[in-house]
Formats: structure tokens, sequence, C-alpha cells
């Protein structure tokens, strides 16, 4: 019967893969901003309600949310990144939280190394020079800055970093790293200084997670470390980047140019960017294609369909370990 099927509450924008995954083994209630979850919705799933899903912002969970329902065993969220989910709270309070690692490492480190070199040779731009027939009329596309005769700088070495590096060897691009620890396995040279690794470089790659810890990690005293040849790509969270101070700097010409896939108020761009010839802006994709977004979506179904079935989740984060460790 229909109604055995336990409820599972859906937060945010609709994702095909989930929650067709889903109707299989639940009742599914979906709600795209956690705002308009409704009193009543709330009260008749609170006594019962052990599972959420989370498609990506605006949905999200934080303190407040799961605190409404005190049966709340697990939330599985879509993305690596989920700093839209209070996982302190949960860990503090006996809620597993799961994201999507590993699935998307390697379109993330393809797409970052796109925005790269879309950001350094100006390739965009010079497309859009093509399209306007200026080509035939003005001639040759002015000639651009190199990667050949650049140091990358990562903001962050975890899985994702690691292929972007990894990436870039290839690519023999010289590459050094800052990050809170030194990873002793990796080959490359670590900064324990930002602003240090920000003066010795002439890109820095930002691919760390959000939050609270890393907020305005990118402030003006960095981007003026990075300097006039500098280039800044972010591939992590708009949070990261005080977008103030990369406007004014790329406004004052005191960094070069940007490559952007993630801004502080997304969907919404800074007009002063938009407006901006010199910089590359992505609208958040950096695992946007048909298959890493079905493995995404499928791996959110997949943890909350374990733990239903009794066997442990695939994906917990590292704020709540299954098993748990003992205090
Ligand atoms: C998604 C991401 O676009 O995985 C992440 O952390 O930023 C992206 O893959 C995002 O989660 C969509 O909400």
């Amino acid at each position: 019967m229909a109604d055995e099927k336990p409820a599972v509450l859906f937060l945010g924008p609709p994702k095909k893969h989930i929650l067709a995954g889903l109707e299989e083994e639940f009742t599914v209630h979906a709600v795209v901003h956690p705002k308009d979850l409704a009193d009543d919705l709330v009260a008749r799933l609170a006594p019962h309600l052990r599972f959420v899903a989370v498609g990506g912002p605006p949905g999200g969970a934080d303190g407040a949310l799961m605190q409404r329902f005190g049966k709340l065993e697990i939330v599985a969220s879509f993305g690596v990144g989920y700093d839209n989910i209070d996982a302190q709270w949960a860990a503090a309070h006996g809620v597993i939280v799961t994201n999507t690692p590993d699935v998307l490492t390697e379109e993330v480190a393809d797409t970052a190394i796109g925005l790269l070199l879309c950001t350094v040779r100006e390739l965009p731009r010079a497309e859009r020079y093509l399209r306007a027939g200026e080509w035939a009329r003005k001639g040759d596309y002015r000639l651009t800055a190199s990667l050949r005769d650049r140091t990358v700088g990562l903001v962050g070495l975890g899985r994702i970093g690691q292929a972007i590096a990894r990436r870039l060897e290839a690519m023999r691009v010289p590459v050094v790293y800052h990050a809170r620890r030194p990873r002793p396995e990796a080959p490359y040279p670590y900064f324990p200084s930002l602003i240090e690794m920000a003066r010795a470089v002439d890109v820095l790659l930002v691919i760390t997670p959000g939050g609270a810890e890393t907020r305005h990690l990118i402030d003006a005293k960095v981007l003026e470390a990075l300097g006039p040849n500098g280039i800044l790509i972010n591939m992590a969270r708009g949070s990261v980047v005080d977008e103030r101070a990369l406007i004014a700097a790329l406004k004052e010409r005191k960094i070069l140019s940007a490559g952007l896939d993630v801004f502080a108020d997304e969907p919404l761009v800074p007009q002063e960017l938009i407006d901006m010839d010199h910089v590359v802006l992505l609208p958040h994709v950096g695992s946007a294609s048909e298959p890493t977004r079905r493995a995404m979506e499928r791996l959110v179904v997949d943890n909350l369909v374990r733990w239903k079935r009794g066997e442990p989740p695939l994906t917990p984060v590292p704020e709540t370990p299954w098993p748990p460790k003992r205090a």
C-alpha cells in the first residue's frame, strides 16, 4: 500500500532523478524554499519524519528547520559542498548528513581548467569578436596573456583541488597550494600563508569549501598581493571571495582579470561584473553535465534508501561519520 512508504521531505529546486528515485521508496513532500514550508505540513510530518533530501539552494537545512522534526535521522544533500546544511547542529543532535563527493570530482576539475584557459586566453571575448564580425572588419584579435609563464596557487587541496593539480601538472604548469593543513602526500609546495602565496603566484584558483570558516578569505589584501598581472579563478563558493573587493580590484586594475563560476548571491550577478568585458562569468556550471548530475542525484537517493533499509549511509560528511565516533 502506498501509505506504507515512509515520508521524505525534499527541499530545493525539483531534481528529476532524485524525485523519481525517492518516489519508488518514499512518499515525497517537495518544497522549493524552506521558508515556504507550511505549518500544517510540518505538523503532519513532525511526529514521524526521518528523512530529508536537499536538492541545493534555495533549499537548505539549518538547526531551526531540523529542530522542527524531532524524529529526523538523516539529511541527504545534493552537491559536494554542504554550506547550506548546518552539519555541526546535525552532529550535535545525532542527525546524519550526506553529500555527493567523488562522482563530480573530474567534471568540476575539467570545468576549472576550461574556465582558467578561457580567462587567461580571453577565449569567450575572442569568440564574441568573431561573432560581431570584427575579425573581418578590424583584423586579428589582440594578443593575450599566457598560461605558459604562470604558476597556479590552489586555495584548497581536497579531492577536486588534487584533480585540478593533476591536470595542471600534465599541462606543465607549476602548482603550489594553501590549505589549513599541509598534505604531506601532495607533491606541491605548501604555503601556510595565503598572502604569501598570493604574492608568489600569478593565478589564484579557489577550490575550498564555503561556510563561515572561509568567508571572504579572498579579500582586498589578498587581491593586492596577487598583483596587476594576477588572475583569480573561483570554483568554490561566492562567499569565499569578498565580491565588493574583487569588483574594486578589477576596476582599478589591481588584478588582471577573473574567471568566476560562483557568486555571493546566486543567481544574481552584480551588474558591474557583467559590464566588464575582461572577466569570464559562468552560471555555476562546475558539475553541470548530464551524466555527472545524474550520478549526484542517484547518490542522494542511494544514501536515503540505504539508511531506510538499515544499511550505513554511503557518503556521510566528516562532521557526522558513520559509524559515529565515540565521545
Ligand atoms: C552544484 C556544487 O551545482 O557540488 C557542489 O558543491 O556547487 C555543484 O556541484 C550545487 O550543489 C547545486 O546546488
